[in-house]
């Protein structure tokens, strides 16, 4: 399976965080890395009033069920030390899970635990943006990335050209 995996940081030091977060998921079996994005900042989109993020793309390919891809994840947001307040509040780290593509197209699941699709994920360019710079190709349920990216504002995704994340150590 083809994982898509979007990482957001905007509180502490947001790259050594994003950074900290891309070599920590590849540091157990079960997960290759294939490609990361470049670095985004992002003004804050929905939620309380809150400082800008930094936002990246991972590409992985797994051999994981897709609830222990989410412990992985939720594992190394822990670590990066993720206090959950209130919904879409600050954060040292969000690891959330976009989509997981086999042979037979995107896995779909309405489970709250686990929505794949990750419901929101075709109306963010903080999320789609990356993805597609990370994989050019990009389809999500069908529809190609840039697609989806035409309708939407990116004014508010600025590239940061100065940062660049390495693949996991
Ligand atoms: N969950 C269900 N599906 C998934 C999935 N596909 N991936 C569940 C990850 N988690 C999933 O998530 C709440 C619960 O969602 C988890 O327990 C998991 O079982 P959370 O990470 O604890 O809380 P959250 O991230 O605050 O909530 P939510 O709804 O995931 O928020 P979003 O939608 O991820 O939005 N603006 C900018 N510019 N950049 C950002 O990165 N991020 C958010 C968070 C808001 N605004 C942002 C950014
Ligand atoms: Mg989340």
């Amino acid at each position: 399976m083809r994982a898509v995996l979007a990482l957001g940081s905007n509180l502490g030091d947001r790259f050594d965080t994003l950074q900290g977060a891309i070599d920590s998921l590849f540091d157990a079996p079960g997960l290759e890395f294939v490609a990361v994005s470049p670095v985004y900042e992002t003004d804050p989109f929905g939620g309380p009033e809150q400082g800008p993020y930094l936002n990246a793309v991972v590409i992985a390919e797994t051999s994981l069920e897709p609830r222990t891809l989410l412990d992985r994840a939720q594992g190394v947001e822990n670590a990066f030390g993720r206090v959950r307040t209130e919904r879409w509040g600050p954060r040292t780290l969000d690891v959330d899970l976009i989509a997981l593509r086999g042979a037979a197209g995107d896995v779909v699941s309405d489970d709250p635990l686990l929505t794949l699709p990750h419901p929101r994920a075709h109306e963010r360019a903080f999320v789609l943006v990356p993805w597609q710079q990370a994989d050019p190709g990009a389809v999500l349920l069908g529809r190609p990335v840039a697609d989806l990216l035409a309708g939407l504002d990116k004014d508010y995704v600025r590239l940061r050209a100065d940062l660049t994340l390495q693949a996991p150590a």
